[in-house]
């Protein structure tokens, strides 16, 4: 592991450490025993508590029971069995970010509800694209709050990033637009576009994103490259609503799951990932510009249950 990578692991999991530790009781609370029905049936309960879903839970503790029924296991065993399923859950939708050079730019638009962390994940984005050598583009489309437009503008200045901004109650259609044909002239490799997202009007956000769309594609019909739902970790099982609803209106392509530090509801991810198999790019860690980590489904599924970064399992 190199330095980098060891720093991020220890935040990694130094931000999964609640959920991490709800999941660890409940399992040490099993205590040294013989794998059972209803010590599989209790390691179930303690899964759909972490916001597994019943589904995956029921899974999971399937998959355990096929290896191990009727096997003496102490606390550490069963978290390295929990993690290894879950690992098998959630490695098909670890998919790195990627920009595709071909599109000038590579144009992405940012999603969720309200306050689910999009414009704090734009931000720390643009900071990592443009330590790739990736130059960026953002645009305050989400024009309903002047303090939205403002926090947009305060991470162009601390990513070094131009802002396409106007003012408030402008239409983000128009911001879109005319953030695409100045990311064209000034050859800006990729755009990241911040919406807003009062999921209370449906119907309202639906035609707000459509008309988005609509407009970027008279310009590039290939656009939006990628859409990407920005998750609150916090508010657990409410996420599936969320990416149900998103992905019917916004034409999801990747999640990013922000707010992980410090909730005990990490295990959403797995529902998540069970139910709809999109891919997971990043998790957020902290409201600092480098506290977002690409998603590693190895090392997420152990924090998860508290376990070291060991190379073995
Ligand atoms: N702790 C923590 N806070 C975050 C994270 N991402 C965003 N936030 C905070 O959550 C709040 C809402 O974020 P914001 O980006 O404004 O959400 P938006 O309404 O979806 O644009 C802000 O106070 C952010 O600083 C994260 O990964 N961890
Ligand atoms: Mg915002």
């Amino acid at each position: 592991m190199s330095k980098n990578e060891a720093g991020l692991w220890r935040r990694f999991s130094a931000g999964l450490a609640r959920t991490a530790s709800r999941l660890g009781e409940g399992i040490a609370h099993l205590g040294r025993r013989r794998l059972d029905k209803a010590t599989l049936q209790a390691l179930e309960d303690i899964l759909i508590q972490a916001d597994l879903g019943t589904a995956t839970a029921e899974k999971i503790v399937a998959a355990v029971g096929r290896a191990r029924l009727g096997q003496e296991l102490d606390e550490d065993e069963i978290k390295s069995l929990v993690a290894h399923e879950i690992e098998a859950v959630l490695s098909p939708v670890e998919k790195p970010f990627s920009v595709d050079a071909s599109k000038k730019p590579f144009v992405v638009l940012g999603v969720g509800v309200n306050g689910s962390g999009k414009t704090t994940t734009l931000g720390k984005l643009a900071a990592k694209l443009q330590a790739g050598g990736h130059s960026v583009m953002l645009a305050a489309a989400d024009t309903f709050r002047a303090a939205a437009i403002d926090q947009l503008i305060v991470w162009g200045k601390r990513v070094n990033a131009p802002v396409v901004a106007k003012a408030p109650g402008t239409d983000p259609a128009g911001v879109a637009f005319e953030a695409l044909e100045r990311a064209r002239a000034e050859k800006c490799a990729v755009l990241l576009i911040d919406t807003a997202g009062r999921l209370q009007n449906k119907s309202a956000l639906m035609d707000e994103l459509e008309k988005i769309n609509r407009v970027i594609k008279k310009l590039d019909a290939t656009a939006p490259h990628a859409v990407l739902l920005v998750l609150d970790a916090t508010v657990g099982q409410n996420a599936l609503s969320q990416v149900e609803a998103f992905a019917k209106v916004a034409g999801v392509t990747g999640i990013v799951l922000a707010k992980l530090d410090g909730t005990a509801k990490g295990g959403i991810l797995v529902a998540i990932a069970a139910r709809f198999g999109l891919p997971v790019h990043f998790v957020g860690i902290g409201e600092a510009v480098d506290d977002l980590a690409p998603f590693d489904a190895r090392a997420f599924s152990r924090a998860l249950l508290g376990l070291s970064d060991s190379a073995a399992s």
